[in-house]
This record gives C-alpha cells, sequence and structure tokens, in this order.
C-alpha cells in the first residue's frame, strides 16, 4: 500500500510538516486551486505545489482532482476547448512526476450531505445525510429557503439555478454519451503519459435533485471499464461512496476491480447505512457498516499495492477546520490502515 494523504495546499491549516509525522506517509494528494475549473493549470504552480511537498519530505503523486467542466458532461457549448484544456492538465503534471488522477463526473454537485456538524454519542462531530432534506430542496427554485451545507459556495444560487436547468432533458444515457466522448479523447493522452485516470464513484451513489449519477454500481462500474478497455482507465474505489448504499457489496468490488488491475486510488473511509440516509463514522469497522478489513484483504489479496488514503475524518479533540478534513481523526484512520495492512501482510 502506498499511503496517502490529502492536502488543500499552502491555504490548509493541517500543515505537510504535521502530515509528515503520521507514520509511512508515502505521496500527498493535492491539486492547483488557482485557476477557474476547466482552465489549463500554470506550469509555475504545478511546480511550486510539487517543491513544497517534497521540501516537506514527500512525494506528490496523486492529483485530486482535476474537475471536469459542466460544458463536458452537458456535452455541449466549448466541450472540446476544455477537453483540450483537460489533456493538456494531464501532460503537465505527468511532467511533475504525478501517476494518478482523481475526478468525477457528477453533474453539478460533488458530494452532498445535508449536515457537517452531527454530534455522535462520544461527543465528536461528522457528515451526515438525511433523503428527506435533500427531498425538500429545488434547486432549480431561487426563492426555496433550504440550502445545503456541502453546497458549492463558487456558485451563487442564480448560478446554480441556471446550470441545473441546463441538465433538465439529460438522460442517464446522454450522460453515458458524454463520458465515452471525454474518455475517448483523455484516455490515450493519459496511456502517452504514463498516468492512471481513476473515477471517483458519485457521492451519494443515486440521483438526486433528479440529475442523473450514473458511476453508482457494479454493472456501472463494468460498463464505465469498457467504455475505453485500457489500465489507464480505472477507478478510485471509495469504499463510502459506494457503501453509503446497502446494495453496494464493497468487498467484493474491490476484489473485482483489483484483479482486473483497474482500482488506481482507493479512499478508505466507514459509514453506518441509517433507515433516511447515513452518516459517516470512525474508520475502524466496528464503528459503521463497512468490514473495512475485508475490503484491504480482498485489495491485498488481489494484487493491489497502490495508494490508499483515509477518507474523511470526524472532528474529534476540539478541532476546528475544513469539514471531513481535520488531522486528528485522518491520522487515526492513517494509522488503522497501517495496522491492517501490517496484520495482512504478515499472514500471507
Ligand atoms: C470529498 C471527495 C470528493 C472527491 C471528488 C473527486 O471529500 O472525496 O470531493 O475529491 O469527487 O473528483
Amino acid at each position: 500500500m502506498k499511503l496517502s494523504f490529502r492536502w488543500y495546499g499552502e491555504e490548509d491549516k493541517v500543515t505537510l510538516e504535521k502530515i509528515r509525522q503520521i507514520p509511512g506517509i508515502y505521496s500527498i494528494v493535492s491539486a492547483v486551486y488557482d485557476v477557474p475549473v476547466g482552465e489549463v493549470w500554470k506550469k509555475e504552480s504545478i511546480a511550486r505545489l510539487r517543491q513544497k511537498v517534497e521540501e516537506a519530505g514527500m512525494r506528490l503523486e496523486v492529483i485530486e482532482s482535476i474537475p471536469v467542466h459542466e460544458d463536458i458532461k452537458l456535452g455541449a457549448g466549448d466541450r472540446d476547448r476544455y477537453i483540450e484544456n483537460y489533456c493538456e492538465n494531464i501532460r503537465r503534471v505527468a511532467e511533475a512526476g504525478v501517476k494518478c488522477i482523481c475526478y468525477n463526473f457528477m453533474p453539478v454537485f460533488d458530494w452532498t450531505r445535508t449536515e457537517l456538524f452531527r454530534v455522535l454519542p462520544d461527543g465528536s462531530t461528522t457528515l451526515a445525510y438525511d433523503q428527506r432534506q435533500v427531498d425538500a430542496v429545488n434547486p432549480l427554485k431561487t426563492d426555496s429557503d433550504l440550502t445545503l451545507p456541502g453546497w458549492d459556495a463558487s456558485y451563487s444560487r442564480e448560478e446554480l439555478k441556471s446550470i441545473v436547468a441546463r441538465y433538465q432533458n439529460m438522460t442517464e444515457e446522454k450522460l453515458w454519451d458524454n463520458l465515452a466522448y471525454f474518455l475517448e479523447r483523455v484516455i490515450p493522452v493519459s496511456v502517452s503519459c504514463g498516468v492512471n485516470m481513476a473515477i471517483h464513484e458519485d457521492d451519494p451513489c443515486w440521483s438526486i435533485f433528479g440529475l442523473p449519477r450514473i458511476i453508482t454500481n457494479e454493472a456501472n462500474l463494468d460498463r464505465f471499464l469498457k467504455l475505453v478497455d485500457v489500465p489507464n482507465n480505472g477507478i478510485t474505489l471509495c469504499t463510502g461512496s459506494l457503501g453509503c448504499s446497502g446494495h453496494n457489496d464493497v468487498a467484493k468490488m474491490a476484489a473485482k476491480y483489483a484483479a482486473m488491475g483497474r482500482i488506481h486510488f482507493v479512499h478508505m473511509r466507514n459509514v453506518a447505512v441509517l433507515p433516511e440516509g447515513f452518516e459517516e463514522r470512525a474508520h475502524p469497522s466496528f464503528c459503521g457498516t463497512l468490514d473495512m478489513y475485508a475490503i484491504m484483504k480482498a485489495l491485498y489479496d488481489n494484487g493491489f499495492r497502490g495508494y490508499i488514503r483515509p477518507d474523511h475524518g470526524r472532528m474529534i479533540w476540539g478541532e476546528t477546520g475544513r469539514p471531513g478534513y481535520g488531522l486528528y481523526d485522518r491520522a487515526l484512520g492513517a494509522s488503522y490502515l497501517n495496522g491492517l495492512w501490517e496484520a495482512i501482510e504478515k499472514n500471507d
């Protein structure tokens, strides 16, 4: 396992110096945040990011994310220009030593939660999702007084409304076509640069606000991998995104896609599936619904030795900061992953 850890750049309260003290960190996972979605990343920004990480004694081998512009997902507007920019970003990060790029293909909304600070019985706070609250929100109505805390602050209410409106006639099949169009152009570039592309599953893994979502389950991941059937076209196995639906057998999927050599990155996170949705929990298996040991073992037994990062953590010990991305609980998660891996390896 190449243990990795997400860092949000120089603005991040969780500094590289602190991350370095977590045992076993192999690579930092980061991105360039100084240009709008869809534009080409400046070479100097990529070089500076790499330099910061290397000065702190680590590597920068994973980018999360190079975001996909909405025109590409919509198959409209300036998609060819944005795809060309995307290809150029792949070339540029590859030149800086990056080996894996995580991205997603969710219309408008990335991960969605209804609560960012749900208090758990032990006094820690966590991210939670309640379907009833999501169903009560209509992003097409700007006067609706409900806003979700995880909503992308880069869009104003009016902008959000008009972007959602552009998806009104979008079917799942059309989204599949647009994804294929994107992959057919981007994957050959990643092959020639020696970079693995790793799509992240939709979070949660079902349609929200009537918008199509397709990277959601085993049948759809099978279909995805066949769109461009080469090893570089792979996935980020996100245990929490898949595991928040009781329908996904995450350990089985880990085994299957690892054996195919198509998992390039893993997000390890535990969730508790609840009647009205789900809430995020501490990493160990006994804290939530997922069998984290079974997932790690499935990865190991099927030859996966790549990048794994602890995913969201709770806020504990009074820490404040970016929800899901504090230091302490993610560091506990990293230690737990180290422990699982050592035990699995030694039992082999
Ligand atoms: C949330 C993350 C996602 C992920 C993107 C990948 O915490 O897991 O935002 O980075 O979906 O593009």
